[in-house]
């Protein structure tokens, strides 16, 4: 039985890749913004409609640099319904995290909690578009004009997320993307950070190589996580395949609602209006009582299939022990974050999933037993 795992990478072809691997090797510049990190940097501006763009070795990282380069302290207003670099992010800047609960509609944090949970201490709200499904952005955006705070989205899973043709990551002071392996869009490691003028992107790019600004002159304490060329040039492949694996996702996307819709206690979400999807991943909720087995009695009979679904975000972030001790980390405090995180299945989705693949999964979820 062939073992059908929750994504799958997406490959660009190797002779190509050798190709560029060549022009590397012949070039012998392997990395510190070489020509393969410009061409990447340019082409990822157009794909994705925003104006600049700096990369990074990985998703992490742009998070922790962007509050460093927005100068954030104190406290910053969060999720806990994500992967848990999105707070540990905050934590290694040294700035506490207030966790606000989520809106189960869009998974992403409750604009409607937001004010509740500022003190004179919150600099700045760091949202997630959980699944690549869009926040609430202009609610969340008035209340940091009204309060002045900073707003930094984790778009780490919305790669090509557009809100009525515009890019969903021209929200905020800043979007960072993850380009992991098991994202829609990966160069193996990488992230980026998207900003909106010419001096952020300056600053950024001097903080991602220690702070040097030239030979001699270092004008931040910065750090190193530049994307190296041979990733660089992986990226610049697979960036002409994207558009064909979001395209196959979808088809798996629209596969899984046409079987699952009149399934008693399994819920998803419908596309919304407006938004192009990157269906990054495929979440579904249990209803245990309605549908006779617990989220975890279905994900260990998947399991037991070979249908590596994966439960994310279980468990919440709040609960791991670095954070469980904030006052806004009470289960109190979030209950729809804790409903979601212990419904959900986030079920394979790839785009080298087979119709046999998908309907042994749907089988799978439908016999009940
Ligand atoms: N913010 C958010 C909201 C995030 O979700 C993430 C990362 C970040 C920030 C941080 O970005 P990065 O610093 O990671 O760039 C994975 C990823 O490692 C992580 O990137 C991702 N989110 C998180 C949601 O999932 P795991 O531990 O679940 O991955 P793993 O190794 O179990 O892989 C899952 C499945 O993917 C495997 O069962 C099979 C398949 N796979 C995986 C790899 C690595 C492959 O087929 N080939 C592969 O090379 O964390």
């Amino acid at each position: 039985m062939n073992k059908i795992t929750v994504t799958s990478p997406l490959l660009p072809d190797l002779d190509e890749f050798h190709q560029l691997l060549q022009e590397i090797w012949d070039s012998k510049w392997i990395t510190n913004n070489g020509s393969f990190h410009k061409r990447l940097e340019q082409a990822l501006c157009e794909y994705l409609k925003v104006p600049y763009i700096s990369l990074f070795t990985n998703g992490t990282l742009p998070l922790i640099t962007a509050l460093q380069a927005l100068r954030i302290s104190g406290e910053v207003i969060t999720t806990p319904y994500s992967f848990v670099a999105t707070t540990h992010s905050i934590w290694w800047n040294g700035i506490r995290p207030v966790f606000v609960d989520i809106d189960p509609a869009t998974g992403g944090i409750d604009p409607d909690r937001i004010e509740a949970a500022i003190t004179p201490k919150t600099t700045a709200i760091m949202p997630v578009h959980v699944y690549g499904k869009p926040c609430r952005t202009a609610e969340i955006q008035a209340i940091a004009d009204k309060y002045g705070l900073r707003v930094i989205y984790d778009a780490a899973h919305a790669f090509g997320v557009e809100v009525d043709g515009r890019s969903i990551l021209n929200e905020g002071d800043m979007s960072t993307l993850s380009f992991h392996a098991t994202k829609v869009y990966n160069t193996i490691e990488g992230g980026a950070l998207v900003m909106h003028d010419a001096q952020t992107k300056q600053r950024i790019d001097y903080l991602k190589n220690f702070g040097f600004a030239g030979e001699t002159e270092v004008v931040a304490p910065g750090i190193n996580s530049k994307m190296d060329e041979m990733r660089s040039a992986y990226g610049l492949l697979n960036l002409r395949q994207v558009d064909q694996a979001i395209e196959a996702r979808h088809q798996v996307a629209i596969r899984y609602r046409e079987a699952l819709r009149d399934v008693e206690g399994i819920t998803f979400w419908d596309d919304m209006p407006g938004v192009r999807h990157n269906y990054s991943y495929f979440p579904i909720f249990v209803d245990a009582e309605k549908y006779g087995m617990t989220r975890d009695q279905l994900y260990f009979k998947l399991r037991d299939q070979g249908i590596l679904g994966r439960r994310y975000f279980y468990p919440l972030i709040s609960t791991f022990s670095t954070y469980r001790g904030l006052p806004s980390a009470r289960r109190e405090n979030l209950p729809m974050a804790t409903k979601m995180a212990e419904e959900v299945i986030c079920l394979p989705m790839h785009h080298l999933l087979s119709e046999q693949d998908l309907d042994r999964i749907i089988c799978c979820i439908k016999i009940v037993q």
